[in-house]
């Protein structure tokens, strides 16, 4: 309830009488009482005033469940699972998904002590700043299809920073977002699925958003929303456009099966778009010209002689000619 309490009180944005609230929940005044004192000492500002009831003062960058849960509009994050700290966002939602847990729990972590990118790379994750989630899904797909999530979830990051912060980022294929040409977000995608089908895919998303500075091995290539654009980010805000934005374009790859309703808006926000690409496989390496996304999520890379490849996501990492764009 006292996720509810504070949905009401940050929707109504001006007093709200503690009868009204009574009524809505259908609970005593002293369990409102009870649920407004204990937002106070989560760290709201809550305002009490005799005949006008209570007014929520604006709030700076709490994180915590009830804060997450009541700016949680739609189906994706409606249950939150919060940590102050975890070893992994993505390893939990594993285990929760092998118990059962629903498509749409969220796992949300404060600071992460083995943060992992892909291929055992590490993501640096400190506390106090940052965003660390992961998504369990559940599509009825087939597992080859599993990769696109991975385009569908930048999607819906691009839009949440932009909404939030008014920040137009770049989505450089396949699982970063970038703002003037470094890294912002990384996404990682894992699934367990037999031949047949997929048993749960985990989304985990990790994004920058107000660390001010990176310790020296990311340096060169990391930024935050807040170097960026020079505001701090309220992240349960953040968490909640992203998930929201996700929703639909969840809806969207669902409804098509693959990505061909969201080539266009993806070509759009992508960061290499049009540009010279060096292509690192296992195999070794290539350049060529970024020609954007097709149906599956490949990235078209046109070669000097004009042959056209199609990069599949996972096992490559894409670099520009002069910089990491
Ligand atoms: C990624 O891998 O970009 C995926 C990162 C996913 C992190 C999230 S956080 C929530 C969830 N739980 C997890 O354990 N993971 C997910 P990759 O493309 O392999 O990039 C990793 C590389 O990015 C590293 O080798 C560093 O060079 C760089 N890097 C590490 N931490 C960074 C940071 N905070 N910001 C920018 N770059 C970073």
């Amino acid at each position: 309830m006292k996720s509810e309490i504070l949905k009401q009180l940050r929707e109504r944005r001006d007093y709200i009488s503690g009868q009204e609230l009574c009524r809505h929940f259908g609970v005593s005044r002293t369990a409102v009482w009870k649920a407004i004192q204990r937002l106070e000492e989560e760290g709201y500002e809550i305002r009490a005033v005799r005949n006008k009831g209570y007014l929520l003062v604006d709030t700076c960058d709490i994180m915590t469940k009830t804060e997450i849960e009541s700016c949680i509009r739609g189906n994706f994050g409606r249950a939150v699972e919060y940590h102050e700290t975890i070893d992994s966002t993505n390893t939990r939602a594993k285990l929760l998904a092998e118990e059962g847990a629903a498509w749409g729990t969220l796992v949300v972590s404060d600071c992460q002590e083995a943060g992992r990118g892909r291929r055992g790379r590490a993501w640096v994750s400190p506390s106090g700043k940052n965003v660390f989630m992961s998504l369990i899904l559940r599509p009825d797909i087939h597992p080859a299809s599993a990769s696109m999530l991975t385009l569908v979830v930048a999607l819906a990051v691009y839009d949440g920073i932009k909404k939030v912060t008014g920040l137009e980022t770049g989505i450089k294929w396949p699982n970063d977002i970038v703002s003037n040409g470094k890294k912002v977000c990384g996404i990682l995608t894992e699934m367990s699925a037999e031949p047949e089908g997929i048993h749960y895919v985990v989304a985990g998303i990790g994004i920058n958003v107000n660390m001010e500075e990176f310790p020296e091995e990311v340096r060169p290539t990391a930024t935050s929303l807040f170097l960026e654009t020079g505001k701090t980010v309220r992240r349960s805000r953040l968490i909640a456009a992203i998930m929201e934005a996700f929703e639909q374009y969840y809806e969207e790859f669902m409804s098509q099966g693959d990505l061909s309703g969201l080539i266009s808006v993806y070509n759009n926000h992508m960061a290499n778009m049009g540009k010279e690409v060096r292509v690192l496989e296992s195999a070794g390496e290539y350049t060529g010209k970024a020609l954007g996304i097709n149906e599956k999520g490949e990235l078209l890379v046109e070669m000097p002689g004009g042959e056209v490849r199609h990069v599949i996501s996972g096992e490559v990492s894409v670099r520009g000619i002069y910089g990491y764009v």
